[in-house]
């Protein structure tokens, strides 16, 4: 959470600063606790990750390298996607880690499309699949017939939805009729959760039980975690048209400030230790920039550089 909270820090700063990073730039201020302990359960290479574009928490505690996140950002042709995609369109395919799709809902068909895939071939065993959503893309068509196909087929699926309170500017009232977004886990067949996004022990303690369920053969978990965005829908957006009352709400609370409230409060850690946390944390995200920055961006007039994907684009076959 640290790491993704001072990360996420640079990439703003850069984003303002103007001159280096292209696209767009969405964070997760106030989503750290749900992505992180949604992530953690995940195992880099065995299971299957579709994260969103709140899940920089997610990423980091699923085992995604700084210097993927950096090299990215700062689209150089050593990055995960070779310097051409939007940021947060990245992944390792190969390893089971899928690049985000901007289209909201897909990405639940892609997920549940790449377990049901893992079945046929017998290759499933005990990996679990997991992606994530906010309460504005749960109404998207896609959204539905994902999580429809993976109830029916009882994939090992966790689908995480952070109910932020807003669809970019679009309030909860004008989103959904039902009393709660987990209300709807009735209606596809699947078990549902709903959680405390801000409270990372209710966080973890929730996804835990969730996957474990999801690889013992229950099927698709639905887990919503209450919580607001700390920030704009990007870092184009001021967000004012979130009021103040939101703000002052139990939901406003940051998960980063509550985590260390809980851990200092229980001697699992002392005030020292936050501080050195966050000099490490800075330390590698300084490092990991300096490395990328000094990295070629692509040539559009290279051969290679197509539009569309070919063989040569391939993962790994890059020269
Ligand atoms: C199918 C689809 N429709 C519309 C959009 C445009 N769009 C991008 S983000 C966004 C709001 C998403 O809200 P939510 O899912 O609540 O996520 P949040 O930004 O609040 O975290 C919309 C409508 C899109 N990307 N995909």
């Amino acid at each position: 959470m640290i790491l993704s909270r001072i990360l996420e820090e640079k990439l703003g700063s850069l984003y303002r600063a103007g001159g280096r990073i292209v696209g767009g730039v969405y964070l997760g201020r106030g989503q750290e606790a749900f992505s992180a302990a949604a992530g953690n359960n995940l195992r880099y290479g065995k299971d299957v990750y579709g994260p969103l574009i709140r899940d920089q928490a997610g990423r980091i505690a699923y085992g995604e390298p700084l210097l993927d996140t950096l090299r990215t950002y700062l689209g150089v042709v050593t990055g995960p996607m070779r310097g051409r995609d939007g940021n947060i369109h990245r992944g390792r395919p190969k390893d089971g880690y899928m690049a985000m799709i901007s289209h909201l809902g897909s990405l639940l068909s892609v997920v549940a499309g790449a377990l049901f895939a893992r079945r046929l071939r017998g290759t499933l065993e005990d990996s679990v699949g997991a992606t994530s959503i906010g309460d504005g893309g749960t109404s998207t068509g896609a959204f539905h017939e994902g999580l429809n196909m993976a109830a029916v087929e009882k994939l090992p699926l966790v689908v995480s939805i952070a109910n932020n309170q807003f669809a970019y500017s679009t309030p909860t009232t004008r989103q959904y009729a039902c009393e709660d977004l987990v209300d709807r886990a009735i209606g596809y067949g699947v078990e549902g959760y709903s959680v405390d996004g801000t409270d990372l022990l209710a966080c973890v303690a929730t996804f835990r039980t969730a996957f474990a369920r999801a690889r013992a053969g229950h099927g698709p978990q639905l887990v919503v975690g209450r919580l607001l965005r700390l920030g704009g829908h990007g870092e184009h957006d001021d967000a004012s048209y979130i009021p103040d009352s939101a703000k002052h709400k139990h939901e406003a609370r940051d998960c980063i400030e509550v985590a260390k409230k809980q851990a200092l409060e229980f001697n699992w850690a002392t005030e020292a230790d936050f501080r050195t946390w966050e000099e490490e944390a800075r330390r590698d995200v300084d490092a990991a920039q300096a490395i990328a920055s000094k990295e070629p961006t692509p040539d559009p007039y290279r051969e290679t550089w197509h539009a569309l994907s070919t063989s040569e684009l391939v993962e790994g076959q890059h020269g």
